[in-house]
């Protein structure tokens, strides 16, 4: 799904906005400010993008639940981008709210959605067709890493509209995503461990899940994986957060997932782990390959084949995605058909 989405960068040098559309340059030149509106899965790529575009590109971002934001009274700022993300592109919330935010006064609209003749492609005049291929299941997996590489596409094109981002750093960032396919594909050699560690879950009725910085929004995906597909009640926290309640549910029967790259966020996140292990919380963490994090008693560590800096995100949703497949598998849940769930929410 990944090659395929960005095969369209070819062998080029540079990073053309018109991957956008036509008008895209134009359009994209002189944003001030970038508004992302989604559902589900595709809410959490938003808010790793925030993360993104706030850094790389230094553009202010909000990310918004469609199904609320299309009763706010927000007031934009006409130079907005309103991003709307569907891997379906017939999500009734997120058109009505792309609806809403239109008679607000935004019409600089973009759309991220991986079905060419949805209603979404049709009511925006840039777009990026991630071609992950039909999502068999119910449950957004594929979809979900091709949005986030076309979010992180969009970063390095305002990045670079922005005069942020010199022809090095182009390079460098073309490199990565080039690889991306293939540093995924890796991720899977660590397959036989998840499926171990899943089998541990078969009579939990709870789980934790714990990431901070863009990593945050990975542990809700995570989060609402194991929900979607397992049934077993699954919360995410930004770590930081434990000590604030959450860890009031802390025992020895509440697994606890933590995102752990080795990024700047680590020693904090090191510390909100040992305070779960003094609760009794038994601990499963995805470390990066050059992380010194080790297994110990009530700690797992998986540690994952690469670490990707900025796009380290799109790599450690894929363990997530992989454990709550295999607990679905161990508790014998229908892993494509969810219970109450529809593929596309048109109503
Ligand atoms: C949004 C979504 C999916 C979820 C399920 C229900 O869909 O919440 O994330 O997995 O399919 O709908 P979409 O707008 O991305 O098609």
């Amino acid at each position: 799904a990944l090659a395929n989405t960005l095969e369209m960068l070819g062998t080029a040098h540079s990073i053309q906005p018109g991957l956008f559309g036509a008008a895209s340059e134009e359009t994209l030149k002189d944003v001030r400010q970038v508004l992302i509106i989604a559902c589900g899965t595709s809410y959490h790529a938003g808010l790793v993008a925030r993360y993104w575009l706030e850094s790389i590109a230094g553009i202010p971002c909000s990310v918004e639940v469609a199904s609320e934001y299309r009763y706010r009274d927000s007031v934009p700022d006409p130079a907005t981008l309103l991003v709307t993300i569907s891997q379906s592109g017939e999500t009734a919330d997120t058109l009505a709210a792309l609806h809403h935010a239109k008679t607000l006064g935004m019409l600089r609209t973009l759309c991220i959605c991986n079905v060419p003749e949805s209603s979404l492609v049709r009511e925006n005049s840039l777009r990026f067709i991630t071609r992950a291929g039909p999502e068999i299941g119910v449950a957004s997996t594929k979809a979900f890493t091709t949005q986030l590489a076309a979010l992180y596409l969009l970063t390095l094109v305002l990045a670079k509209l922005r005069g942020r981002l010199d022809e090095r750093a182009e390079a460098t960032e073309l490199n990565a995503l080039r690889h991306l396919p293939i540093a995924v594909t890796k991720i899977l050699e660590i397959e036989p461990e998840i499926r171990e560690w899943s089998e541990q879950f078969s009579m939990k009725q709870h789980a934790l899940f714990l990431g901070r910085g863009r990593h945050y929004p990975i542990a809700m995906e995570g989060a609402l994986k194991l929900k979607e597909i397992s049934y077993i009640h699954a919360e995410a926290y930004p770590a930081g957060e434990l000590k604030h309640g959450p860890l009031a549910l802390v025992d020895r029967d509440m697994p606890v997932i933590a995102v752990a790259p080795n990024d700047a966020l680590i020693e904090k996140l090191k510390s909100n782990l040992q305070e779960v292990r003094a609760r009794g919380g038994e601990l499963y963490v995805f470390a990066d390959a050059d992380s010194e994090m080790q297994e110990s008693d009530g700690i797992h560590v998986l540690h994952l084949p690469e670490h990707y800096g900025a796009l380290s995100a799109l790599l450690h949703v894929v363990p997530l995605q992989l454990l709550a497949y295999h607990v679905a598998l161990v508790r014998g849940t229908d892993v494509d058909k969810p219970r109450n769930l529809a593929k596309s929410v048109t109503v």
